[in-house]
């Protein structure tokens, strides 16, 4: 019986999200076209057999951290590189940036496992330029095994399930069998919600905003919640309610279908938008929306 934590680690927007919910077959950590969507270090549980890997998702390592939330999901990501079992250093095919680097210089001299796992292969279509990439990213450094994958296509996941299966110890499940999350619904919510938000709003504005559930009912098939998005300034909330409320109403309903179908049950969602200026920056409303870092 193997069982053991794996960090997916890499800069933002390789797909780290994407492999985690691929790999588990089943959405756990949402996933946005735009970097810097996930924030928080998000574990879900493959179960295999007996053999169980518990993967810790991560926020995307990024160079520039001006505001204090940056510097909390950097520090959330780090946390994540020591005390594991194998960290799976996540780039992207034919993709390499000082981001990169600078990640495979944070790997350096710790104790752990690396193994590199190069996505979206996809984009290669033609396969005799991939080798050339790949024998490229793995004169780097020693990894544990090099995976090339596409989450988005579901390709060459079992190899990679194996591969990380023979470089666990045996040892007790840390899950109990049947359970893929440690985090609750009322988290899956926000970032459900803010899932939407993300797709539905340009630029820069899904990196001001937060969402927190204030009302969370659970009666006999039906869920009750109501959601706060949290922006900086009042032109913000302007945009994200939209003409005539359409924007918010578009995400709201996106939100509620999505959470129908993970749930299994209806969902009552009120979505409000309001006002805390500066909160990405101010530490004590970071720390109100478990945002943190700390653990
Ligand atoms: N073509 C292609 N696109 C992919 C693949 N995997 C992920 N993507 C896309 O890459 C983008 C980023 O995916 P995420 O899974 O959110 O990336 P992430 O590394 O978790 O990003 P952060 O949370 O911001 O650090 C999304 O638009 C995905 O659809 C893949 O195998 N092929
Ligand atoms: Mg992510």
């Amino acid at each position: 019986m193997r069982s053991g934590i794996v960090t997916i680690a890499g800069r933002p927007n390789v797909g780290k999200s994407s492999l985690l919910n691929a790999l588990i077959g089943r959405k756990v950590s949402i996933v946005s076209h735009k970097p810097q969507t996930t924030r928080h270090r998000i574990q879900g549980a493959l179960h295999h057999g007996e053999d169980q890997i518990v993967f810790v998702d991560t926020p995307g390592l990024h160079l520039i951290a001006r505001r204090a939330l940056n510097r909390a999901m950097n520090q959330a990501a780090a946390g994540a590189l020591h005390d594991v079992d194998l960290v799976l250093f996540v780039v992207e095919a034919g993709r390499w940036t000082d981001e990169d680097q600078a990640v495979l210089d944070r790997l350096k001299g710790k104790d752990v496992p690396v193994a590199l796992i190069v996505n979206k292969i996809d984009r290669f279509a033609d396969r005799e330029r991939l080798l050339p990439e790949l024998q490229k990213l793995a004169a780097m450094r020693d990894y544990a095994f090099i995976v090339p994958v596409s989450a988005l296509r579901r390709s060459n996941l079992n190899p990679l399930r194996d591969e990380i299966l023979a470089h666990i110890p045996e040892g007790p499940p840390l899950y109990p069998q049947g359970q893929v999350v440690a985090h609750g619904d009322d988290f899956t919510v926000a970032e459900v919600v803010r899932e939407k938000l993300i797709r539905n709003l340009h630029q820069e504005l899904p990196y001001s905003l937060t969402v927190e559930v204030e009302l969370f009912e659970r009666e006999q098939g039906l869920d009750r919640i109501s959601a706060v998005i949290w922006v900086e300034r009042d032109g913000q909330k302007k945009i994200v309610i939209g003409d005539g409320g359409e924007t918010i109403k578009k995400v709201g309903s996106a939100a509620r279908q999505e959470l129908e179908r993970m749930f299994g049950h209806k969902v009552f969602l009120k979505l409000w938008c309001k006002v805390r200026e500066n909160w990405s920056d101010d530490i004590k409303a970071l720390r109100r929306f478990g945002l943190s870092g700390q653990d």
